[in-house]
């Protein structure tokens, strides 16, 4: 079996770092209680479980008031950039969505916009793992039953979940029940075969290579960057003014 490519997002202290321990089974990621991120490019981590190779791509909250424009700017250039150069070289098997519990937020929800629909073009799958559960009082996946309403609602359309705890701490017991809950999915989602559903036809490397190809054509290039800017307005949660100078960037890159 190949490794998958497993691109990881959240924002700052989510428990992105713990969740890569978690699948591990050691410390391949450091951890951090400082909210500030001291890099604004992703970091890739190689691990192994239950017989199967993945590369983790840990990449940096992308959150406009947190950054400030120009770092966010940069920082989801670089997601772009990592996303077409997984692509063009294999391609990225899924997405996992890593956040605390509790409020599904408009930042978080366009978070999840801008990497499921504007970055991977709703081509790949997305797992939602939902962190810091130790003390919830019944079982954790009760959390989701109390709020999956809420994510269906506000289009927020995840292949799986996982409901967990990526500490150990005191809660040994739900620590190992959450490596079996995330390891199950990742390897469901995996799945040779699996991702084909997902993609309707072309792969995203496909989709770009279209993209591209109307950008050259002339006419459809002032087009495009418009439907990218109305995309980044409307779905994404970004003021005009950033989605614009975000689509001359991407613009630039694919010229
Ligand atoms: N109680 C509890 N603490 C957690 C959990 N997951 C992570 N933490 C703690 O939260 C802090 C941040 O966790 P990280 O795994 O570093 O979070 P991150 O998303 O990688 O953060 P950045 O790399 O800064 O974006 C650390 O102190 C973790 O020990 C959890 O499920 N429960
Ligand atoms: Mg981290």
């Amino acid at each position: 079996m190949s490794r998958k490519n497993i691109i990881l997002f959240g924002q700052a202290g989510a428990g992105k770092s713990s969740l890569i321990n978690l699948m591990a089974g050691k410390n391949a990621a450091e951890t951090s209680m400082d909210l500030k991120s001291c890099t604004l490019r992703w970091q890739e981590y190689p691990i192994e479980f239950d017989g199967g190779s993945y590369k983790v791509f840990d990449t940096v909250g992308l959150e406009e008031p947190q950054l400030g424009i120009p770092q966010f700017l940069d920082a989801v250039e670089n997601a772009y950039k990592l996303i077409q150069d997984l692509e063009s070289k294999g391609s990225i098997d899924l997405l996992l969505f890593c956040m605390r519990a509790g409020r599904l937020t408009a930042t978080l929800q366009n978070n999840y916009r801008l990497f499921h629909e504007f970055l991977c073009d709703k081509k790949v799958p997305t797992i939602l793992v939902i962190t810091y559960l130790e003390n919830e009082v019944g079982a954790m996946d009760d959390w989701w039953k109390r709020n999956d309403e809420i994510f269906k609602d506000r289009e927020v359309h995840v292949a799986g979940h996982a409901c967990i705890t990526a500490i150990r701490g005191n809660f040994a017991r739900r620590y190992e029940e959450s490596r079996i809950t995330v390891r199950n999915l990742v390897k469901e989602f995996t799945a040779d075969g699996q991702k084909r559903a997902w993609k309707g036809g072309d792969n995203l490397f496909v989709s770009f290579m279209r993209k591209l190809k109307e950008l050259l054509v002339g006419s459809g290039k002032s087009r495009m960057k418009k439907g990218m800017v109305t995309r980044l307005t409307k779905r994404c949660g970004m003021s005009s003014d950033v989605a614009k100078q975000l689509a001359d960037r991407i613009k630039k890159d694919e010229v």
